[in-house]
């Protein structure tokens, strides 16, 4: 199930050289032929026009596919042609992918045979429209003989994204093809000093940033290889696929790297060996944890902060300046501004530090509106200390109100993940049975902190695994003791799991709802 795009990459290199780099104006020589049912369309969003075949320059073409050699190739193919990736999970529900092909204009909709029906109802997509690929990618390799590739600049739109969000409906952010090269030159190079020898390994899939960046942008430009897979990867599937392609290069999200200790301890296992660094973002790495993952690891834990308009990190630690506990410096071109409610730059203080709203600007960054001046507001606090490195303090609207008081749930959360049958937590205000706002704890147990069935899961086959009593007033007592009497969660719920973007950022929307 997991597909090397490396192992084609090394396969056919003997047989035609090295593979070639995506570069503006420079597409490879034929990507696999693919079939998109040609046929006439009735509209799209780009230069086609009404009766012709095929997807023309501009055009939107929507790839709801799991990770693998069909993604890689279908996006090649779609970026020959000068036309548009839309890429979307394809988990999505029918409502959610039909959303996005409406608003994207998509004039193709690439998916498996499993998800034709969610585009089915699209007004203009018709059987001609939907492409469901089927088959092992070898078939893609006899078809037509590839058009010449449509010319483009560095400015040409290459792929739509939408911004997960931690709320609301997504957004579209459209990148060109100059950007792509740019994650490689600025973040892949200069940040991790990738290399031909390098094997990457994403725990975030392709149509994310994070993960488009780390397994598709950083390979393809340095002719290394990226280990892909359609599956989850839980801890034993990171473990396998590790070990078996010998990965250099890891990145996944704290949530990921929690789940991965708490099953496998911190001893450095020998089959991490191979790691020569792992990158975590999407959320703030606990310094804790960030030590846990380095001894499981061997290796140092690079921790970096980005966003789906900024293409991938503008702030980052690097494999020659890592500094734990922070978000490292600015990555080369990105300039970074810490800002206050009514937008204004905040000075330095008296120790030379300074806090607030983390704005960027960069070669990537899409900003909405020229009145910006390049400049994106990224909705995440953060501190710059004297150093010049950034700390980060959690998103501007993580902020909950307790009896009139405000109280920062990272903080409390931060307190009560020493305990050690805390595996996640998330801290939200509710209202009490009087309508009082009360602070809340909801903790996925850690795994030796289960019971009979050891799964530490509450609601797993071996029945209630934790004692929810004992570790409520354990936890509280814990937060007495540490914080001020009024950040003290009053209650604590055990729970599977948290509501996360598939990105690993927690819902804090969701979270304060209580239901997920
Ligand atoms: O979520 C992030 O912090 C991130 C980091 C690197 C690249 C892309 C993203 C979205």
């Amino acid at each position: 199930r997991a597909h090397g795009l490396g192992q084609c990459g090394r396969a056919s290199r003997g047989a035609r050289g090295p593979p070639r780099l995506v570069r503006p104006g420079r597409l490879p020589r034929g990507p696999p032929g693919l079939d998109p049912r040609r046929g006439p369309r009735p509209c799209g969003a780009g230069g086609h026009r009404a009766g012709e075949p095929g997807v023309a320059a501009g055009d939107r073409v929507l790839l709801a596919l799991p990770d693998g050699i069909m993604w890689v190739t279908t996006f090649l193919a779609t970026a020959r042609l000068g036309a548009v990736a839309v890429l979307v999970n394809p988990a999505l529900t029918a409502d959610d992918h039909r959303f996005m092909a409406e608003d994207s204009r998509t004039a193709l909709a690439v998916s498996g045979p499993d998800l034709r029906d969610h585009f089915d109802r699209v007004p203009w997509l018709g059987a001609d429209q939907l492409s469901a690929l089927t088959g092992p990618p070898t078939t893609l390799g006899s078809a037509a003989p590839a058009p010449a590739a449509e010319p483009v600049t560095a400015a040409t739109p290459l792929y739509v994204q939408y911004t997960s969000g931690t709320t609301g409906r997504p957004k579209a952010v459209v990148h060109s093809h100059g950007d792509v090269a740019a994650y490689h030159d600025l973040v892949g190079q200069e940040v991790l000093d990738i290399g031909p020898a390098d094997v990457s390994f994403s725990v975030s899939k392709l149509f994310y940033a994070y993960g488009f960046g780390n397994a598709f942008a950083f390979p393809l430009f340095s002719g290394s290889a990226a280990v892909l897979t359609a599956d989850r990867p839980g801890p034993a599937l990171v473990d396998d696929l590790v070990a078996r392609h010998r990965v250099t290069l890891l990145y996944s999200v704290p949530s990921s790297y929690a789940a991965l200790v708490d099953e496998r301890g911190t001893g450095h296992t020998a089959c991490f060996a191979s790691v020569r660094a792992a990158v975590s973002a999407g959320e703030g790495l606990p310094p804790a944890l960030g030590e846990r993952v380095g001894e499981l690891l061997g290796a140092p834990v690079l921790e970096q902060i980005g966003s789906t308009e900024a293409g991938h990190a503008f702030c980052a630690n690097t494999v020659w300046d890592n500094v734990p506990g922070t978000l490292g410096r600015p990555v080369p071109r990105f300039e970074l501004e810490l800002r206050d409610g009514e937008g204004a730059v905040v000075a330095d203080g008296a120790d030379g530090s300074a806090e607030g709203e983390l704005w960027v600007r960069g070669p990537t960054v899409v900003t909405g509106h020229p009145r910006d001046g390049g400049w994106l507001a990224t909705r995440d606090r953060a501190r710059r200390e004297r150093d010049g490195t950034y700390r980060h303090l959690g998103r501007v609207d993580d902020l909950e109100m307790v009896g009139g008081i405000t109280v920062s749930p990272l903080e409390v959360e931060e307190v009560l993940r020493q305990h050690p049958s805390v595996r996640e937590v998330a801290v939200a205000a509710v209202l009490d049975e009087r309508g009082a706002t009360r602070l809340r704890a909801y903790v996925v147990p850690s795994a030796d902190a289960g019971g009979p069935d050891g799964s530490g899961n509450p609601g797993g086959p071996g029945g209630s695994a934790v004692d929810e009593e004992t570790l409520t007033a354990d936890l509280i007592a814990l937060a007495r003791r540490r914080l001020a009497a009024y950040k003290a969660p009053r209650t604590v719920r055990l729970v599977d799991s948290l509501p996360r973007t598939p990105t690993g950022k927690l819902r804090r929307h969701v979270v304060r709802t209580g239901r997920w």
